[in-house]
């Protein structure tokens, strides 16, 4: 899974890439094609709970990849480098400025998120427009030489998918169907990539995030599919990312947050691209596993260790919340709350999952 982080310049993409990874600062981009990529800890307060039962040796969060691209814009938009990039992310997240900082020049002159967001959208609608005129020329040559039902599928689709484009609104807001959506996977659409508005508040707008969205007109925002926004400092967490748990706990209590934005951030991703966790314990190791909504035991088997999936048995399942209440498998057990599942079964987000396999 990778998740890149786009907007325009000074808006504090950097600082918020720098706060997922941890990573010490470094350098700014060179050039449009250079990006920075860090892995990024899903971290789970489930899988926390759980490990204190088990006192494993280890504790393993499932993990994503942000890409901090660089800046959006113009010149960028023709490199096909930076257009490469982006089009291999699973999904987008945009951030906007909203902090006031004198010390810190806005390309476009003043704090203006619904300008900025339009401005961005535009750039990756205008991409897309572009992807879909090359390849409807290609067509109509193609269509003179052959008949192919094929080709006349996808020209009407393509129009339609420019129709929508032309009104500047995103091809994350169509409803394809399932066939529509095969067709326009290899295109790799930017503006069709499910998107998360970071909005990058000053320190006095931390935990005001009904405000935030309501004043600049995005409190409609989560009725719109495949999008999600979230309020929140880079600055503020970046000075978080450095104090130890107590003291991070303690300040973020000061400004309301019950989350980091680091958990806000993985979790609303993890949900816009319909990703569950599933959870494997141990003595040695306790690990949280990611996984597509709708996979079965047997290919969850397969995300641990391909071998799996050939030799596997069976699955004891339970959910996360019965296995702490029962304060163990033992108990667990006993009161008859570990389900045996075959290959078929759909895991739940937030179940355990013990394989069993032959080999
Ligand atoms: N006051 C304030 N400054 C910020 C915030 N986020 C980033 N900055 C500053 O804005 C400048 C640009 O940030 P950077 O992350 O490099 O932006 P990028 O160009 O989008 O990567 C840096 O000087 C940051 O320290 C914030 O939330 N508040
Ligand atoms: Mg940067």
């Amino acid at each position: 899974m990778q998740c890149g982080i786009i907007g325009l310049p000074q808006a504090g993409k950097t600082t918020l890439f720098r706060m997922l990874t941890r990573l010490p600062a470094r350098e700014s981009h060179s050039h449009a094609g250079a990006q920075h990529i860090g892995v990024v800890h899903v971290l789970d307060d489930r899988l926390d709970r759980l490990a204190k039962l088990f006192t494993p040796l280890k504790t393993t969060y499932a993990t994503m990849e942000c890409v901090d691209v660089a800046a959006i814009g113009k010149d960028t938009l023709k490199e096909s480098t930076y257009l490469g990039n982006l089009r291999n992310m699973d999904a987008l997240a945009h951030v906007v400025r909203l902090f006031p900082d004198e010390s810190v020049p806005h390309l476009k002159g003043s704090i203006d998120p619904q300008r900025d967001i339009s401005s961005v959208e535009l750039d990756l609608i205008l991409a897309d427009l572009g992807v879909i005129e090359n390849r409807l020329t290609k067509l109509e040559k193609e269509r003179k030489k052959i008949k192919n039902p094929e080709f006349e599928k996808e020209t009407a689709l393509l129009e339609r998918a420019q129709k929508w484009l032309e009104t500047e609104k995103p091809l994350r807001e169509v409803e394809w169907d399932e066939e529509e959506k095969k067709r326009l996977r290899g295109f790799l659409f930017l503006s069709e990539k499910p998107m998360l508005l970071v909005l990058n508040v000053g320190e006095e707008a931390v935990g005001k995030m009904a405000e935030v969205l309501q004043s600049i007109g995005l409190d409609q925002l989560g009725q719109h599919p495949n999008s999600r926004a979230m309020v929140v400092s880079a600055k503020v967490e970046a000075e978080l990312a450095e104090m130890s748990d107590a003291e991070a706990e303690e300040f973020r209590k000061s400004y309301g947050l019950r989350e980091s934005g680091l958990e806000r951030l993985t979790r609303t991703i993890n949900e816009l691209l319909g990703r569950i966790a599933f959870f494997t314990l141990g003595e040695k190791e306790c690990r949280a596993w990611s996984v597509a909504k709708n996979t079965s035991a047997q290919q969850a088997a397969g995300a641990i260790h391909t071998d799996m999936v050939k030799h596997f048995i069976r699955a004891e399942v339970i959910p996360w919340d019965t296995l702490l209440e029962q304060g163990g498998f033992p108990a667990a057990r006993q009161a008859g709350l570990v389900r045996l599942e075959g290959k078929g079964y759909i895991v739940q987000d937030g179940e355990i999952v013990h394989i069993r396999h032959s080999g």
